[in-house]
């Protein structure tokens, strides 16, 4: 349980940030949360504490009984668990010709995957064939490296739901976008607003309503808010669903990788389980099962957490290895090598971090993986994802300076460890393992002589009973590491000086939702105007000091492209603005400073000149 004093501060944070106006009018999953105002100066420890702090959150109950938001507990929000519980119950007792499709956008899209994956398995064992698919916007290359651009694209996304759906009289889609913002999946929920015969659209993200995203989308008539006010008209009669309770501002503001991402598979995993157990068992779908199912999520973030310290010293490891230009790389078993793979991925686009600082490699590589579209590896290196591709192309040049941390169940082969663990000593001492094991069925005592003090493991309650009880207990496995590499990877980066105050102000701005996030972010601190904002980026982005024509008139999307090829777009807009220099004179002042950070700092306090 967590101490008073952790309570009080949460309540206070929360209580802020649930007053009416706070931060206005940006949406709850695009606010700073008072929680991580000063994240950017703790050291590991705090950090971890923090993210717990913040974690906590997702769970936290209506604090005010008159609360503007609803929670993950609130009664509308567990009557909607259940009512779509019982959609997946009645597919899965007649799944001729229907489908159930998860789809979204980078992270959304890769919870999409990992969960389609999931239930597919389950499927499996009780012989039945599949019924889950996953869309992610940009395909399979977007599992593993960021696609922001095709996130813009409604009809792209309908095009896609369009051929996955082929055939299929009966579909329950399930759209994913934490910021209820994702234009791609806009489209899918309009395409299966207008075809109700065969479509259930459900909407899962993490705003009220009347904060989902009401710009206009380059090309098409609507904006996200228009659809769901389209859902919202619909929920009365149960043709359209919205699963979004609010879990209170990211850590690193904006980041829905942490929060939302793990929103996301606390509410969607319930909801399935649930659906699965009525098929399966005959148990019932009520309210206490789903009360049930999310404290077990909730108590894997107490247990996950209790482990603070040996967390704190795997993100200090981390965070030496960037700050030396070493790298990070995860070598995880099944699963939860996907989830290594999904955080690593996720460090490009949030931090502006180069692919090769931090990476996931799985056991198996594409054969476990089970994407649709099978082994990508020749799309470039940054696809090699096997232990062996690990083995050819990084252990050779391994050094002191870099982290390699295992991750495995006490499921996993364990020889395998043991022996890939043997090789990487050889070449660096800074080895760590992350492990889960249950009462009963624990590791091997020589698992300590092979990492030394470096192990954080984590010993669960075992799993009840049958199979599927043993499927929950990985989920929770899958969970309580995506808590932690978050924490790696976040504090990682935090280290190494990648964010000022709670903001990633090294982000890409590779689409319109980061090109946005940008321009707030310099409005924010420097007080300038949106227009000033936007030419400042614009000159950053094109390296240009005065802007053509064509470059001041064109669409967003052609910015968001060029955004692919520069570098410290927004640290640079940022000196512009506050200094008067030019751009080059800011990349110069950038480029003495290694330190992102330190460098906006010292000229948001006017220190350098
Ligand atoms: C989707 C997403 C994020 C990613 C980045 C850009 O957001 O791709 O997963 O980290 O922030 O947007 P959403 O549609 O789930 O809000």
């Amino acid at each position: 349980m967590p101490g008073q004093q952790e309570q009080h501060s949460r309540s206070r944070a929360a209580q802020e940030w649930e007053s009416p106006g706070y931060e206005s009018p940006l949406p709850v999953t695009e606010q700073s949360n008072p929680l991580s105002r000063d994240i950017d100066r703790a050291g590991p420890g705090q950090i971890v504490r923090v993210l717990q702090e913040c974690d906590a959150e997702v769970f936290q109950g209506d604090l005010e009984p008159d609360s503007q938001y609803k929670r993950l507990y609130s009664e509308s929000v567990v009557q909607t668990l259940k009512k779509v519980a019982e959609r997946v119950n009645a597919i899965l007792k007649d799944p001729e010709d229907c489908l159930i499709v998860l789809s979204g956008c980078g992270t959304s899209g890769r919870i999409a995957f990992l969960l389609s994956n999931t239930f597919n398995r389950i499927l499996a064992r009780h012989q039945q064939r599949p019924v889950y698919s996953y869309i992610i916007a940009g395909g399979d290359r977007a599992l593993l490296t960021s696609q922001e651009a095709p996130e813009d694209s409604p009809s792209l996304g309908a095009q896609v739901l369009k051929e996955t759906c082929v055939g299929k009289k009966n579909v329950l889609f399930i759209g994913i976008t934490c910021g209820l913002s994702a234009p791609f999946v806009a489209g899918q929920l309009d395409f299966c607003l207008n075809n109700l015969d065969t479509f259930t659209p459900v909407l899962v993200g993490f705003n009220p309503a009347h904060m989902a995203r009401n710009e206009p989308i380059h090309g098409w008539p609507h904006t996200f808010r228009q659809v769901t006010e389209r859902m919202l008209d619909m929920l009365e009669t149960q043709r359209a669903f919205i699963l979004n309770p609010v879990v209170g501002p990211e850590a690193i503001s904006g980041s829905s990788r942490m929060k939302g991402g793990t929103a996301t598979k606390v509410l969607l995993e319930s909801l399935l389980l649930l659906g699965h157990r009525a098929a399966h068992t005959h148990r019932e779908i009520n309210h206490q099962a789903i009360l049930d199912c999310i404290r077990a999520y909730e108590r894997v973030h107490e247990i996950t957490y209790s482990k603070i310290e040996d967390l704190a010293g795997v993100v200090g490891k981390a965070g030496m290895s960037l700050q030396k230009q070493g790298h990070v790389y995860y070598l995880g078993w099944r699963t939860l090598g996907v989830m290594g793979i999904i955080d690593a991925s996720e460090c490009v686009p949030t931090f502006g971090a180069d692919p090769w600082d931090i990476r996931g490699f799985m056991s198996g590589g594409f054969s476990e993986m089970n994407n649709k579209d099978g082994n990508l590896s020749s799309l470039g290196p940054e696809f090699s994802i096997d232990h062996k591709d690990f083995m050819d192309n990084i252990l050779p040049s391994l050094g002191e300076h870099d982290t390699v941390i295992f991750i495995f169940t006490v499921d996993d082969d364990f020889g395998d460890v043991e022996k890939l663990a043997d090789q990487v000593k050889l070449k660096t001492s800074n080895v760590q393992a992350i492990c889960h094991e249950h009462r009963g069925h624990s590791f091997p005592t020589k698992v300590n002589d092979i990492f030394l003090s470096n192990i954080l493991k984590i010993n669960w309650i075992p799993p009840a009973g049958d199979a599927d009880d043993s499927f929950f207990m990985r989920l929770q496995w899958e969970l309580s590491t995506k808590w932690m590499l978050n924490a790696i990877s976040t504090g990682a980066h935090i280290l190494k000086g990648k964010v000022y105050k709670n903001y990633m102000i090294d982000l890409k701005v590779t689409n319109s939702k980061l090109y946005r996030r940008a321009i707030g972010i310099l409005q924010r601190f420097t007080g300038c105007s949106w227009m000033q904002g936007e030419r400042a980026l614009l000159k950053a982005l094109y390296r240009v000091e005065e802007l053509s024509e064509e470059m001041a008139t064109a669409d967003v999307s052609r910015h968001t492209r060029a955004a692919n090829m520069s570098d410290r777009v927004v640290p640079t807009a940022l000196v512009v603005l506050q200094t008067g220099c030019s751009v080059s004179q800011a990349q110069a002042q950038l480029s003495e400073c290694p330190v992102i950070r330190d460098a906006v700092e010292a000229c948001l306090t006017s220190v350098c000149h």
